[in-house]
């Protein structure tokens, strides 16, 4: 098991066959945000992300160019590299599987289980998905029409020798990880579908294929098959561990993923570990805590796809980057984003009113209003350094709220709430009118003092998405602190920050520029 206070988590790899979109930066950014709470909380994160490079559509995708496997594999591997940097993901290591390091422990995790009888050579038939790289079992196939049931292309009929894995046996480990670890898989009715699937009987999987190229991860003892994608791709998340310095993180905390990958995931993923276990009769491949799978995006209420064209790419989140900053974009995936099992529209009309409502008008205008009095009226210092009365209950109140989902994402809204709070205390006590008239001086800089102190508790709930913008906030109310422990990846003591306080007699407030002007559409 790992210690309490490490926290790994991981996103899918993802493929190489083409540039990032939407749905990965997505997903890479809602891992970022929980990272980032759990290194303020004080846990040791690891956060991996990475990319899968040994799929067939790499191959044909690369063929259509012209270029070698290789050369493309690098050059979308290298854009994925990118992104994240550019969208502020904070990971800790980037694995690629075409990497030796991935190679050899997938190598020898097979031969582990050749040798167990966890893994045999024999003989498939089936229906397989070229689009998803994946076989589709009789009944389900039958009721798509003999159609992928996520990209509707037809399926194929393919039989070859097989090695197998014997995933049969994993039914009764399987249904009693899922009742021993009521959190296994989320959101809840994820693990509900997952339950039934187990329960309508598993069969033993292929994991290796044969006369399609030599671009892949060869068999162990029988060069003639590749290792099947999938069992190559899932082992990334133990493969990037398995150095000493890092075994401790073991086992994941979190794989986020989303519901097209499920199965994977929160099946034969632990059904390999346990299988590899038993092998090597080592503790260190226990199964993960949490497998979450949220939904998608679909883009102006259609669903995305290259054949429409209406996939959300790299240029236009680098266009909203531009326009309404990076927090704007990271704000409205942790609020507005599918975390739960609906699905959801980005829009561009809604990312304006998001932006406006919730970062113009509530938090940029909030701070700016505290700072404009401070300054205006308390020579913009707080001089003052009182108790919470009459906000601090309300900020309790909603910190103790828990969040609808089980990663702590929907802390970001909490800090949106206590500003709304701040907004409704300086509406009740009105200080611009009590500062007309001089005896009130002390109670207005009482007032100031609590809406700049709880600004900076909310400050601490939003930075996981607003890291940009609240750093600012922190630079200009002197809090340096806080910048110099997270910019390091340290951890943070977000117990003994978010304690009223913090914030002590004679802070100046800085003017700055808005944090995030109000937009106005062409
Ligand atoms: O499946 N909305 O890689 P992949 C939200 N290599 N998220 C989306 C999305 C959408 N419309 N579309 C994609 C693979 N995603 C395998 C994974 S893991 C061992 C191997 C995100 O490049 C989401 O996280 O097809 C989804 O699970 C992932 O991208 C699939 O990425």
């Amino acid at each position: 098991m790992n210690s309490d206070d490490s926290f790994y988590i991981s996103t899918p790899i993802f493929y190489v066959n083409d540039r990032p979109h939407i749905g990965h930066i997505y997903t890479a950014t809602i891992a970022d945000i929980v990272a980032r709470r759990q290194r303020m909380i004080g846990r040791e994160v690891f956060f991996l992300t990475g990319t899968d490079e040994h799929a067939a559509k790499v191959v044909d995708a690369a063929s259509d160019r012209g270029l070698s496997t290789r050369a493309w594999a690098d050059q979308n591997a290298g854009a994925f590299r990118k992104a994240f940097q550019d969208f502020g993901i904070s990971n800790d290591d980037f694995i690629r599987t075409s990497e030796q390091r991935h190679i050899e422990f997938v190598e020898k995790v097979v031969s582990d289980l050749e040798a167990t009888g966890d893994v045999y050579l024999g003989q498939y038939e089936g229906w397989y998905d070229v689009s998803q790289e994946e076989y589709v079992p009789e009944s389900r196939a039958k009721e798509h029409d003999f159609c992928s049931p996520i990209t509707r292309k037809p399926l194929v009929r393919r039989a070859e020798e097989n090695y197998f894995f014997r995933l049969s046996e994993y039914s009764k480990p399987m249904l009693e990880l899922l009742e021993r670890n009521p959190d296994f898989v989320k959101p809840e009715a994820r693990k509900n579908e997952v339950i039934g699937r187990i329960k309508e009987g598993l069969a033993d999987v292929p994991i290796s294929r044969t006369g399609g190229g030599d671009w892949g991860v060869r068999f162990p003892g029988n060069p003639k098959h590749m290792i099947y994608v999938w069992i190559d791709a899932l082992l990334n998340y133990a493969s990037a561990i398995d150095l000493d310095r890092r075994r401790h993180y073991w086992p994941a905390t979190v794989h986020l993923i989303a519901k097209d990958i499920l199965w994977f995931h929160a099946v034969i993923w632990p059904s390999l570990l346990m299988a590899i276990s038993k092998a090597r009769g080592n503790e260190w491949l226990s199964v993960p805590n949490t497998v979450y799978a949220h939904s998608f995006w679909i883009s102006e209420g259609q669903k995305m796809s290259k054949s429409l064209g209406n996939f959300i790419d790299l240029e236009q989140l680098h266009g909203y980057k531009e326009r309404f900053g990076l927090d704007a974009l990271r704000f409205f995936f942790a609020t507005q984003g599918p975390l739960d099992t609906m699905d959801g529209d980005f829009s561009r009309s809604r990312f304006i009113e998001v932006y406006n409502s919730d970062l113009a008008n509530t938090v940029g205008n909030s701070w700016n209003r505290i700072v404009n009095m401070t300054r205006r009226y308390c020579a913009g210092r707080l001089n003052r350094k009182v108790d919470g009365e009459g906000l601090g209950a309300e900020l309790e109140r909603i910190a103790s709220k828990k969040p609808q989902d089980s990663l702590g994402v929907g802390y970001v809204s909490h800090g949106v709430e206590m500003i709304k709070a701040i907004d409704g205390y300086i509406q009740e006590t009105q200080p611009f009118k009590l500062a007309k008239d001089a005896s009130n001086s002390s109670q207005v800089e009482e007032i100031l003092y609590r809406c700049a102190e709880s600004y900076r508790i909310a400050s601490l709930y939003l930075w996981p998405a607003l890291t940009e913008k609240m750093t600012e906030v922190w630079s200009r109310s002197g809090l340096f602190s806080y910048t110099e422990v997270l910019k390091n990846r340290g951890s943070g003591d977000l117990e003994q920050w978010t304690a009223w306080g913090g914030l002590s007699e004679g802070t100046e407030l800085l003017e700055g520029p808005a944090l995030f002007p109000r937009y106005l559409e062409e």
